[in-house]
This record gives C-alpha cells, structure tokens and sequence, in this order.
C-alpha cells in the first residue's frame, strides 16, 4: 500500500501527482464517462473505484466483469475512459476487452502490477501498483494496491476536474497516509478473527452482508472465503436479504456483517437484527469507538477510525485474514487453492 502510494503522494503540498500519465490534465478532465473492465478480485476492486471516483467527480462509472463486456456492444462517446484493472496483466478476458475497446478507438487506462505485460503494453496509460510478486495464488495485496491506485486516480481525476477543494483533496491524502500503520495494527490483532474462522470450519454456508462501500468488500471477502477454504459463500447488499435471501438464515448460520459506514449505520444495524431474528451468528465489524454494534452481534471486531471512504482499505485485511484462518482449519494449502490459476489466460 505504501508502495503504491510512493511518488505519487505530494508531500509538502498533501495532493496527487501521476507523473506516469501520458495523456493531458486537459483530456483527462474532459472525460465525463468511465467503463471500468477487470476479473475476480481485481472486478471487486473496481466496485470500491467506481464508489470513489463517482463521489469525489461526479462522472458515471460503470463496473463490469470482463468476460461479458467483451462481447457487449458498449456505448462509447468521445468522452469515455476505459479502466482495466489486472493484477497479472495477462488475464485474457481482459485483454480481449481492452482490444475491444481500442478496436472503437476508446482510451484505455491500466492499472496493473506487472510492468511489461500484455496490458501494461497496450494501454495507452497505466497505473503500476507496485504490490511485488504475488506469491500465493488468491490475490490479496493485489486488492489492496489495486484500491489505493483508485483513490489516488480518484482524487487526481478530481483535481484536475476541480470538483474537490484542495483542503478536502490534502485531508484525504493525510488520511491515506496513516493507513499502513493501520493495517499493521489489524494484522498484530488478528487472534479474534482466527478464533471465529476455527468456528466456521465445518460450516456449509456463510454470508457475508454490508452496505456501499461495505457491500463491495463483502463481495471481494466471500470470494476469498470460496477461493482457498472452499466454504460455500454469498456477499448481499443488506438491504436486499428482505427480497428472498432471509429464507436461508437459520439457527446458526454464520454471517459477518460489515457496520463501517456512518451514514447507513442505522440502516445496516436493523439488517443485523433480521439474520439475529432468525438465529444466525454474527460477527460484526464496526469502527473503533462504536459502543452499539456489539449490544447487537454474537462478536465484534473493531476497525482503526478512518475516513468512512477509506474503510475498503482496511476492513478487507480481516476479511482475508478469515479466509486464510479458515483454509488452515480445514487443514488446505492456503498457497495453492483448487481450480485457481495464478492468471486465466484461455
Ligand atoms: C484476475 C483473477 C484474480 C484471481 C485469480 C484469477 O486476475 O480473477 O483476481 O485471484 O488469480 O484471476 P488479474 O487479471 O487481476 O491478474
């Protein structure tokens, strides 16, 4: 995360530089459209991004998976930004989007990890996220760099934009800024999450719940949770278990439910309340400082306060760290999960 923030944080002057950029602040702040096309993890990551970007610019941003997009008929204007993100550079879905979109002479953005890749050589900008090697298989330092990139595209694009002050612009960045010795003091806190992940160890199914930004990381922990303990999961918006999904929360059913967010709090607390109803346990994620939450759940986690826009960086740390905990409970090679290629290149 520090990483990817290096060069690109203004110290003295607490903004953003993207001196990689080809293009122009002038074309840059012309764009009032964005397609964002990724795979997996890196399409979760892109969730968080369109979050971002749409509140601090204002510009529409679509998110797709890129196995659909690339045979979609898009609606490009001149106007439009393609972003692709993959952490490998390889993935073939997403480069054929890419070509795609090319093809119609739309600009594409990457943002990537590895430099000299198949994306990072035909996009015609890129974002390197500078997250080393990624040694296991499940992409997980990947998401995070993946995000903070977003952020720090997010706030230029509305730099040159000029829809953020530039107080609000250096309050951000000092917030981004602490996150690194944020995420130290989750991963040096880590015991609850691995007690509640040995819990889980011979469940069927788990759900994961949250709301806006807390629903795109729901999604991105569900996956991993699949991804290397192979424990059936499903991430919903909170608010949508009431159209059908509420008839699977039973005795016992194992939900974690993500309450970072203060303006939909309320909202997110009385969600939990439902699955409680109906005899699920909950452990639940709230921000330090929060005395309500744990009157509500089984357990609690408390995160490191942040700007609640920020919170995707840190409450997905936990999130992986369930799934790590829960694959080594049941005995799995966390490094090499089943059915998981490093990239998907057919
Ligand atoms: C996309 C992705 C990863 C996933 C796995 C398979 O890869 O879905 O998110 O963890 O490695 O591929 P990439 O395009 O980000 O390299």
């Amino acid at each position: 995360v520090r990483d990817t923030m290096g060069a690109r944080i203004d110290q003295e002057n607490k903004r953003v530089v993207l001196p990689e950029l080809k293009m122009s602040d002038e074309e840059l702040a012309a764009y009032d459209r964005i397609y964002i096309v990724a795979c997996g993890t890196s399409m979760h990551a892109g969730l968080v991004g369109k979050e971002v970007i749409e509140k601090w610019t204002r510009v529409p941003v679509e998110v797709a998976v890129a196995s659909e997009f690339r045979y979609r008929d898009p609606i490009y204007t001149d106007k439009t930004l393609m972003i692709v993100i993959s952490q490998s550079g390889e993935t073939a879905d997403t480069l054929a989007a890419l070509r795609e979109a090319k093809k119609s002479g739309v600009k594409v953005l990457a943002i990537t990890n590895v430099v000299g890749s198949s994306v990072a050589r035909e996009a015609d900008d890129v974002i390197f996220t500078w997250a080393g090697p990624e040694v296991a298989v499940a992409s997980t330092k990947a998401y995070t760099s993946q995000v903070v990139a977003l952020y720090l595209f997010a706030l230029y694009f509305a730099q040159v934009k000029g829809t953020m002050a530039a107080a609000e612009i250096a309050n951000v960045v000092e917030h981004l800024q602490q996150i690194p010795a944020k995420i130290s003091t989750i991963l040096d806190n880590a015991e609850p999450i691995r007690r509640f992940a040995e819990s889980i160890k011979d469940a069927t199914s788990l759900f994961f719940i949250g709301r806006g930004l807390d629903y795109a990381v729901s999604l991105e922990g569900s996956l991993k949770l699949k991804e290397i303990s192979y424990i059936h999961s499903e991430a919903y918006a909170a608010g949508e278990l009431k159209h059908g999904t509420l008839a699977l929360i039973e005795d016992n059913v194992p939900v974690v439910a993500l309450a970072t967010q203060p303006d939909i709090y309320e909202k997110m607390v009385s969600n939990i309340v439902e699955v409680k109803a109906r005899g699920a346990r909950v452990l639940g994620f709230a921000v330090e400082g929060d005395r309500e939450l744990a009157k509500t759940v089984d357990d609690v986690i408390h995160m490191p306060a942040t700007l609640p826009m920020l919170t995707p960086i840190l409450t997905v740390i936990p999130l992986q760290l369930l799934a790590y905990y829960a694959s080594v409970a049941r005995g799995l090679d966390v490094d090499k999960p089943r059915n998981l290629a490093k990239s998907v290149t057919v």
